[in-house]
C-alpha cells in the first residue's frame, strides 16, 4: 500500500452493519464504478453482524479500488482484503488501543499476508460522542487544540508510524478543522489521512488543500448514494 505526501486521494468507509442487504451492495459497487474513488476503508468501531469477511470479498469481486481494513478492534482482520491500516490510537491513553488489540491480532494479521500501514490514529473532538470514542474509552483532542494534534503526530512519526489519521469520528458533528489540518501537515512528513463528519465535496476539496492526502467520507455516503456522483471529476476542478 503505497501512500504519499503529494497524493489528494478519496477513500470511502464501509461499514458493514450499514450496507447489509444484497441490493444495497449492489448499488453501493455501481455507485463506485462510476465514481473517482481511490480507496475503499471496511471497518467500525462495533460490528454486529458477520459480514466483515463477505463485505470484503464482495466488494474486491465488484471493484477494482484497494479495499483496506479500518479496524475497530483486533477482530477485524481479512486475508481478503488489500492491506490494514494497523491503527495505534495515540490521541488516547488506553493501553488496548495502544498496544493490546495488535498483540491478539497480530498472528492473523501475520498468516494472511496482507499489506500494513502502521497508522498513528488521532481522535479529535467533532462536537459529540462517537462510537470510537466511546468504544475506545479515550478522551479526544479538543479541535482548537492544533499544537496538542501536531506534538502527537509527530510523536508518531517519530516512533515509526507511517501516516496519520485525524478523525473526528463517524457521524461527527463538526470534522476536521482547516487549521489543524495545515498545522499537523506542516509538521509532519508522512501522509495525512482526515476523516469524520465530512459530507459535501467542497469539504474534500478544503480538507485536500489544506494539506490532508487522504479524505475520509462514511456517513455522508450512507445516507445519500448519488453524493458519489458529486464526487467524480473532483480532481479536475482543484
Ligand atoms: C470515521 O472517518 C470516518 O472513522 C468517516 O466518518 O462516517 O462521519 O464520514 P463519517
Amino acid at each position: 500500500m503505497e501512500l504519499n505526501k503529494t497524493d489528494r486521494k478519496l477513500a470511502i468507509l464501509i461499514d458493514p452493519d450499514k450496507w447489509s442487504s444484497t441490493d444495497q451492495m449492489s448499488d453501493l459497487v455501481h455507485g463506485l464504478n462510476h465514481s473517482n474513488v481511490d480507496l475503499i476503508l471496511v471497518g467500525g468501531s462495533l460490528i454486529t453482524n458477520n459480514l466483515f469477511d463477505k463485505t470484503i470479498q464482495y466488494l474486491k469481486l465488484h471493484l477494482n479500488i484497494p479495499v483496506i481494513i479500518f479496524p475497530g478492534n483486533g477482530l477485524q482482520v481479512s486475508a481478503k482484503a488489500d492491506g490494514i491500516l494497523l491503527l495505534s490510537l495515540i490521541s488516547g491513553r488506553n493501553p488496548e488501543f495502544l498496544i493490546g488489540q495488535h498483540v491478539l491480532a497480530a498472528p492473523r494479521i501475520a498468516s494472511s499476508g496482507i499489506s500494513v500501514l502502521p497508522t498513528g490514529y488521532l481522535l479529535i473532538d467533532g462536537g459529540k460522542p462517537t462510537g470510537a470514542s466511546y468504544m475506545s474509552a479515550t478522551m479526544p483532542i479538543p479541535l482548537d487544540q492544533s499544537r496538542i494534534a501536531a506534538c502527537t503526530a509527530l510523536a508518531g512519526e517519530q516512533l515509526g508510524m507511517k501516516a496519520i489519521y485525524l478523525d473526528c469520528g463517524s457521524g461527527a458533528n463538526n470534522s476536521v478543522s482547516i487549521e489543524m489540518i495545515e498545522t499537523v501537515s506542516k509538521c509532519i512528513k508522512i501522509p495525512l489521512i482526515v476523516g469524520g463528519g465530512i459530507r459535501t465535496a467542497s469539504d474534500v476539496v478544503e480538507k485536500w488543500n489544506a494539506g490532508a492526502n487522504i479524505v475520509v467520507v462514511g456517513t455522508a455516503i450512507e445516507k445519500d448514494l448519488n453524493l458519489l456522483n458529486n464526487f467524480a471529476g473532483l480532481k479536475e476542478e482543484i
